[in-house]
């Protein structure tokens, strides 16, 4: 058996048969029973670790009367109360800076990072030196799955501060042996020079959020340079929905002539690779042994069935200084368990991590998320490449409103190309969500482009009404 131990103490020189997709063919391959099985035992483990090195773990599992012990199934987990991202707040604000949940001493803290988020407290990652060497193992590991090889040039297109995404795929492409390239994102002028330094370099990866990938063509355009010049093989994307949506795969895929491979969970997940398509295999595979993720029922926390929709909870199998066990993400997903055409006998998300259910809205009755109102756009010829959704949110019923840019060359066709447009547009969110928006067709370039996550949803009834007028509705 390939190495699959708690805690985990990858040799650092391994390097898989240069002819083999799989970088441990028998934890990848293995009949999914005896993988479960295996799970098992390494939850008991990480559950007994945690417990002798966490008060946080002691008070919750003691509150609940469990012990790592009385786990003996998948099922029996299920009992095993969820941690909610509230509660590591609140640890860390009683147990400043890292919580009590931090199982090593902090002595053994190598790297420090946090949550990119701008509102509330944001949380620590306290990473020991083995838990890093472990995260870039196990990156290295699933990139060896998207394709990637030593030798090759990944460019990391991302912001390098507050954002755990850039350094994972940093980490990962310096243990696979690959040229990294720490570009980042996020200054002014940037994206222009990437363009600049992607000619030079000729990655053979590019890791970056979908939407900066499109940001990142939109500008290689205006700087008279194709994408396909770039001679990107893989483009790895996390962060947001959008890899797994097809219309935007698709004109991602397209426009680079490169393969989409969509992953990331949480930044608390880190190895957030877990869930990752491979070379042959789209959606996102659940790389199990690595964190294991139960779908499960929002209110019930207990795991649906395959082919069923629930929100994905995470339980580090390898890591030893902020383990966590049972986080739930608040995401929404469906999972599968099909045979996989890259031959990894793990669960799939075939369509991705739609996107928060705080993020989803309901409109007469219908439940939409704006990751599907970007899937219906971007598959739409004449979309100028960004939108707003607006949602009044207040009266008995939400309202929806959608601003969508047209491109250049319907603009150039006039007025009635684009009221044209603006009805395919109506139509087709109508067809496809099941719900009525109104739409308001813009100047191309009206919206601000992102280099990290798009925030497309206003919640804001003034403005809804200001539209509602402009449209005469
Ligand atoms: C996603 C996806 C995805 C994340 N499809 N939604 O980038 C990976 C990690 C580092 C990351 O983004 O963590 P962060 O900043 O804590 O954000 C987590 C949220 O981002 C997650 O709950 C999802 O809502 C979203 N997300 N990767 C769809 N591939």
């Amino acid at each position: 058996m390939e190495e699959w131990n708690f805690p985990p103490n990858y040799n650092k020189d391994y390097f898989p048969d240069p002819n083999s997709p799989y970088w441990f063919r028998d934890r990848e391959t293995m009949d999914p029973e005896k993988r479960d099985e295996l799970i098992v035992a390494r939850i008991r483990d990480v559950m007994a670790y945690a417990y002798d090195h966490s008060p946080f773990y002691q008070r919750k599992w003691d509150e609940a009367g469990i012990k790592a012990k009385d786990i003996r199934t998948l099922a029996d987990f299920e009992e095993v109360p969820v941690v909610t991202k509230q509660e590591l707040r609140d640890s860390q604000a009683k147990n400043p800076p890292f919580g009590d949940y931090l199982c090593c001493p902090e002595s053994d803290i190598h790297h420090i990072h946090g949550t990119s988020g701008t509102t509330g407290r944001p949380t620590a990652f306290g990473i020991s030196r083995r838990d890093w060497d472990t995260i870039a193992n196990n990156h290295a590991r699933i990139m060896w799955g998207m394709g990637l090889r030593p030798g090759d040039t990944v460019f990391v297109a991302a912001i390098l501060s507050l954002y755990m995404g850039s350094w994972g795929a940093l980490i990962g492409a310096e243990r696979l042996g690959c040229k990294a390239f720490p570009f980042g994102a996020g200054a002014p002028g940037m994206t222009a020079r990437a363009v600049t330094w992607l000619g030079m370099m000729k990655p053979a990866g590019l890791y970056s959020t979908p939407s900066y990938a499109l940001r990142l063509a939109e500008v290689a355009r205006e700087e008279g340079v194709d994408p396909k010049e770039f001679g990107i093989k893989v483009l790895f994307f996390s962060g947001e929905p959008g890899g797994s949506i097809p219309s935007i795969r698709d004109k991602i895929q397209d426009i680079y002539g490169a393969k989409v491979v969509d992953c990331g969970t949480m930044a608390e997940l880190t190895p957030w690779m877990h869930a990752s398509g491979s070379a042959d295999t789209e959606g996102m595979l659940l790389w199990q042994d690595i964190v294991y993720t139960e779908v499960a029922d929002p209110n019930t926390n207990r795991r649906v069935p395959y082919g069923e929709q629930g929100t994905p909870i995470y339980t580090h199998l390898e890591r030893t200084s902020q383990p966590m066990i049972r986080m739930v993400s608040g995401d929404l997903t469906h999972w599968v368990m099909e045979d996989n055409p890259c031959g990894r006998t793990y669960p799939r998300l075939p369509k991705g991590i739609y996107g928060r259910i705080d993020d989803m809205f309901q409109i007469r009755g219908e439940n939409v998320y704006p990751s599907a109102i970007a899937e219906v756009l971007e598959g739409l010829a004449g979309y100028g490449g960004e939108h707003r959704i607006i949602i009044s949110r207040g009266g008995s019923m939400d309202e929806l409103a959608v601003q969508a840019e047209f491109d250049q060359e319907t603009a150039n066709k006039g007025p009635d190309a684009v009221k044209a447009m603006g009805e395919r547009v109506e139509a087709e969110l109508s067809r496809v969500l099941g719900v009525r928006a109104r739409v308001v067709m813009v100047e191309p370039d009206t919206f601000p482009r992102t280099d990290f996550k798009a925030q497309r949803v206003v919640d804001d009834r003034d403005l809804y009404q200001s539209l509602n007028q402009k449209r005469g509705g």
